[in-house]
């Protein structure tokens, strides 16, 4: 029965195979590989377990990829292959060499007299090379990270068929784009769900071969964070670094989590009025005499409430007067007609004069009938959307049905005079709701700074007479909590025997520690403390999890440059954020130096385009902040953030940082597209980082992450080129490849134009272009004629266009690679045969030049390198070949070693075979 099943499986097979050139399996690797090609269009089968070759003497770093390449050819095959150090080798077959070119010569010389174009050297960062021989697999790469990618690309090219192991004959040159393949993080690791989620972010992420985790662990370098935390924090960052990923990591959240309340900044009160009484100073009703134009809703004209207006002149059709129902007055402003396709901001607007540096409180009343949405209040900036801020925003399920209810909550005009206020339903599908007495009055003492730099003054108002604390008032906390000087519920009380009276009016000028965006603290970037103990944090963090670089994690700048000991820096905010951020990094450099830093944009970026960076005075507010930064820390250019990717990241290149685009996993994938593209416009982008919470998108991280890797990787086009056998010398020669492109989930159809086969005719032929033809779906071809006696082989290469504008060559290098077509009994360029020759050297215009004595029977000079760590005496690299009409070469590179150089006159009847085989090291 088992027989049956698999000589039809191998059947099969073989159909597969017969009918469909086996490139299925090239363009199955994800993400496409730079260079590829098939050497024969039936895979291997390999007789036999195969041998993993490797190394002797592993590093740890080599015992990780050893342990790798078993995982994932046991999960591919489904058993675990035996391991053989390169000392025990004795001609095992099949076998899968594995090793980095520095450590494993024997592989470099088998990759490099593999006659592929590239091969034998490696010249990108996590380049590895990948070739499918007849009884073995060759995998190197430049180092160990690269050959996980090698390793995942090998995986996808075998297959496990009836206990015989098939691998496509596949030769595989490749390296990512981008050097920096970010993901991040972001959650500490309190809770299983939260190392589940970090857990399975990572391992989506390094199998989209992703190089890093950025990962922001607010509870990073804190004691306090408990044992289990600390023991998952070590725990998951060892397998970050076992997977071979960087891990970047940021310890806190400036701007958010403010663990001191005194080092917020002290955002100064003016002129606040109060009532001196026999308990305590009151703030007078509406000591800044603010009045809400119609907040009472009781003045109409054409069935619209005066002084208001809404987002859209027809959404003023929910909105009408009802004289039967108010909360004062003799009417207030009803809201219905809902539908679960009512627009979502049915809000009622308008600006008014608030004045500036005022604690305020607004207050509102609303009611119910069957409604079924929010309610939302929200305080704006004046002027949207580069001076407007998110001051404070109030959104709540309302109960259904309920009589008369107050809403107020407390806010801070900071230094605009005016305010854009919203209020009124959001999101509403049914019933009806009611608003009515919409006010604006002076609020409660709270939340009050006293330090040196955030002084309190209190005067009579009569007179304006300076009061003494201690003498003619005292503060006193009201809440049950003291902290270190801050006052969450202050009250001032009057001394008996001062200066005031009961029933005084006083003005009191102070400093409030001013939460917005519903919750958010400001720092003081002038203070010590914060950096102090970021150092101490940094210390932790780094003697235990030992990352490989750092974020400074400071986002949504929460910056005003208020208190006094900002004001008095004589910095600009921009400047204070920049020099802050400044010291973060020599922290983090006194402990590491070296380690690389990368930073948020939003604060450094200013094409900014951040709502709620508080509370701008002009824009961009953040001119001069990049000018503080120390220039190696690497910026992130946000496309969620920026008004104009390309213009973010040309401003961060002229001032010479680096940067990564920066895209939101929950943003549609055409973004990603196009920040890719804007990072490809821009030498000095590294690459691409992502981020989300757990909970944004869970559903399609997979895809996503998967994606976003392909992107990153190689955004294409791509070719696949299978090298054209001969078997004689043919009079013409076709030369055909697979070209396409890819939509990467977006509605752009994909094409590709211009594919273009150039070539020529050694020993003398000159350079031809030809246009290649489509003969299938996303085949090309093109026909070389005249191939006439004195050819010895086809030198050529390809390039293709595709709808983003963007050109692939195969090989990936050309024109300085290129495919050879040599024709049997005449071993062309890249042989090993010929005789060497002495050379002179000099300088011409301070570059390296050779010449030597030409030599009447060459057919032509081949200058060849010798791989300094394995110097063979026929030195294996052929770095430029020669007319015999030309004995000389000039190098552009002045640092060339001349003393690997040598020079071969080939002469083409006596040239060796060009063969595949290699000698084992004596
Ligand atoms: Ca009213």
């Amino acid at each position: 029965m088992l027989g049956k099943r698999a000589l039809y499986l191998l059947i099969w097979l073989c159909i597969i195979i017969g009918t469909n050139p086996v490139e299925a399996g090239l363009r199955d690797i994800h993400p496409r590989p730079q260079q590829m090609g098939l050497l024969s269009l039936e895979p291997i089968r390999f007789s036999g377990t195969p041998y993993l070759i490797i190394p002797d003497d592993l590093t740890p770093a080599e015992e990780l990829i050893r342990d790798e390449a078993l995982r994932l050819i046991q999960q591919r095959i489904g058993y675990t292959v035996p391991v053989i150090g390169w000392s025990e080798y004795n001609d095992h077959s099949p076998s899968i060499w594995l090793g980095t070119l520095s450590r494993f010569p024997a592989l470099a010389n088998a990759l490099q007299s593999s006659g592929q174009s590239g091969f034998g050297t490696t010249s990108h960062p996590e380049e590895y090379q990948l070739i499918v021989q007849e009884d073995r697999i060759l995998l190197g790469g430049g180092e160990e990270r690269s050959l996980r990618w090698g390793l995942m690309s090998l995986a996808q090219l075998m297959h496990e068929m009836m206990g015989q192991i098939f691998v496509d004959r596949a030769f595989i040159r490749d390296w990512p784009d981008f050097t920096k393949r970010v993901a991040t993080v972001n959650t500490a690791l309190r809770l299983p769900y939260q190392t589940d989620w970090a857990n399975l972010v990572t391992d989506l992420s390094y199998s989209a071969r992703m190089n890093e985790i950025e990962w922001n662990h607010s509870d990073a370098g804190l004691w306090t964070a408990g044992s289990d935390n600390l023991s998952r924090s070590i725990t998951y960052a060892s397998k970050v670094k076992n997977l071979g990923m960087a891990l970047s990591v940021s310890v806190e959240q400036t701007g958010k989590n403010v663990t001191q309340k005194f080092w917020q900044e002290g955002v100064p009160i003016n002129e606040m009025l109060m009532r001196v009484t026999d308990t305590a100073f009151v703030p007078v009703f509406n000591g800044y005499d603010i009045a809400v134009p119609n907040g009472n809703l009781e003045s109409w004209s054409n069935d619209r409430p005066t002084s208001w207006s809404m987002f859209r002149d027809d959404l003023f059709r929910y909105v009408s007067r009802d004289q039967s129902t108010s909360h004062s007055g003799s009417s207030s402003g009803k809201f219905a007609g809902f539908t679960s396709s009512t627009t979502t901001d049915v809000a009622l607007r308008q600006q008014f004069p608030i004045g500036s540096n005022h604690l305020l409180k607004i207050r509102f009343w609303y009611k119910t009938s069957g409604y079924t949405g929010q309610l939302r209040c929200d305080l704006l900036g004046p002027t949207s959307p580069f001076n407007r801020y998110d001051n404070r925003l109030l959104v709540f399920n309302t109960p259904s049905t309920r009589d008369w209810s107050l809403v107020e909550f407390t806010f801070c005009s900071f230094n605009a005079n005016q305010v854009l206020l919203l209020v009124g339903p959001k999101s509403p599908t049914a019933g009806t709701i009611w608003l009515d007495d919409i006010t604006i009055e002076t609020a409660e003492l709270q939340d009050m700074m006293r330090r040196d730099d955030t002084p309190l003054n209190v005067y009579t108002n009569r007179d304006r007479m300076l009061l003494t604390e201690g003498y003619d008032y005292r503060v006193v906390e009201t809440y049950s909590t003291i902290y270190q000087q801050y006052i969450r519920q202050p009250r001032i009380d009057r001394i008996l025997g001062g200066r005031i009276g009961v029933g005084d009016t006083v003005i009191v000028n102070w400093s409030c520690a001013v939460n917005y965006q519903g919750g958010r603290n400001t720092v003081c970037f002038s203070r010590l403390e914060p950096l102090l103990e970021y150092q101490e944090r940094i210390r932790h963090v780094d003697s235990l999890i030992h990352p490989d670089g750092f974020k400074i994690h400071i986002n949504e700048v929460s910056y005003a440059g208020y208190d006094q000991a900002c004001v008095q820096s004589n910095l600009t905010p921009a400047q204070l954020v920049g020099r802050y951020c400044r010291q973060m990094y020599q922290i983090i450099q006194a402990r590491r130096p070296g380690a690389p830093v990368r930073i948020y944009g939003d604060a450094f970026d200013i094409f900014v385009n951040d709502p709620r960076a508080m509370p701008v005075t002009y824009s961009p507010w953040n001119i001069g902040a990049l000018h503080e930064l120390p220039e190696p820390m690497e910026i992130m250019a946000m496309d969620e953030y920026t008004r104009s990717l390309d213009s973010s990241i040309v401003y961060f290149t002229i001032n010479r940082h680096p940067s990564v685009v920066s895209v939101m996993l929950w943003d549609p994938f055409s973004r990603f597209v196009n920040a890719v593209q804007a990072a490809l416009r821009n030498p000095s982008c590294g690459g691409t980082i992502f981020f989300m919470w757990p909970g944004d998108c869970d559903d399609e991280l997979s895809w996503k992450i998967r994606g976003l890797g392909d992107l990153s990787w190689n955004i294409g086009p791509y070719i696949i080129h299978n090298p054209v056998p001969v078997t004689g010398r043919p009079d013409s020669l076709v030369i055909t490849a697979e070209m396409w492109s890819d939509t990467f989930y977006t509605s752009q159809p994909p094409s590709v134009s211009t594919p273009t086969l150039r070539y020529r005719l050694l020993p003398n032929g000159v350079w031809t272009t030809l246009t290649m033809n489509r003969v299938g779906t996303d085949q090309y071809s093109a026909v070389i004629h005249s191939i006439n006696i004195g050819v010895t082989a086809v030198e050529y290469h390809m390039s293709v266009t595709d709808h983003r504008g963007r050109t692939t060559t195969a090989p990936a290098e050309a024109p300085a690679h290129t495919y050879l077509c040599t024709f049997p009994g005449n071993a062309g360029g890249g042989s090993r045969g010929g005789e060497q020759i002495p050379f002179n050297r000099n300088m011409v215009f301070g570059l390296p030049q050779i010449e030597w004595i030409p030599d009447t029977e060459a057919d032509w000079y081949e200058i060849r390198r010798m791989d300094p760590n394995n110097q063979y005496p026929q030195a294996k690299t052929v770095i430029a070949r020669q007319s015999p009409t030309c004995p000389r070469f000039l190098f552009t590179d002045s640092a060339t070693n001349m003393d690997l150089i040598q020079v071969w006159a080939i002469r083409r009847e006596k040239i060796e075979e060009n063969t595949d085989r290699f000698a084992k090291r004596p």
